[in-house]
């Protein structure tokens, strides 16, 4: 069910602390780790605690939650001191989703091309 910890997610277990992430930041409702597989000098991701598979489910379930997971992104950006950075929601296997647990990338200290790879 939406929102609910799925025994068989990653980013749920992150969540319940039952494998390690380097955390950077947590709230009532968001955690923010950095990825370990860090595609910029800074590369964090903010999750929602409770477990949407994506973007979108996440957007249409639970939009406060959704804000308050795009308001991390800030408060990261902050603490990490990015004066530019870009925020990616990799939505569906087409875009490059993996994990299937909503998560913001919060990549920073470098430049960035666009169009995106
Ligand atoms: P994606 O947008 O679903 O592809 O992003 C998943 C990210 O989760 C990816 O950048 C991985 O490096 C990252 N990640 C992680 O930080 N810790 C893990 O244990 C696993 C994946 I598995």
């Amino acid at each position: 069910m939406a929102g609910e910890p799925q025994d068989d997610c990653l980013f749920c277990k992150i969540v319940a602390g039952s494998i390690p992430a380097t955390i950077v930041r947590e709230t009532e409702t968001t955690v923010a780790f950095r990825d370990i597989n860090p595609q910029a000098p800074t590369h964090v991701l903010v999750i929602p605690k409770a477990h949407h598979q994506d973007a979108a489910a996440l957007a249409a379930a639970a939009p406060e939650l959704a804000a308050d997971v795009l308001r991390e992104t800030r408060a990261v950006a902050d603490e990490e001191k990015l004066e530019s950075y870009r925020i990616v929601f990799n939505t569906g296997t087409g875009a490059g989703q993996t994990v299937w647990h909503a998560h913001a990338h919060v990549l920073g200290g470098r430049g960035f091309e666009w169009p995106p790879g």
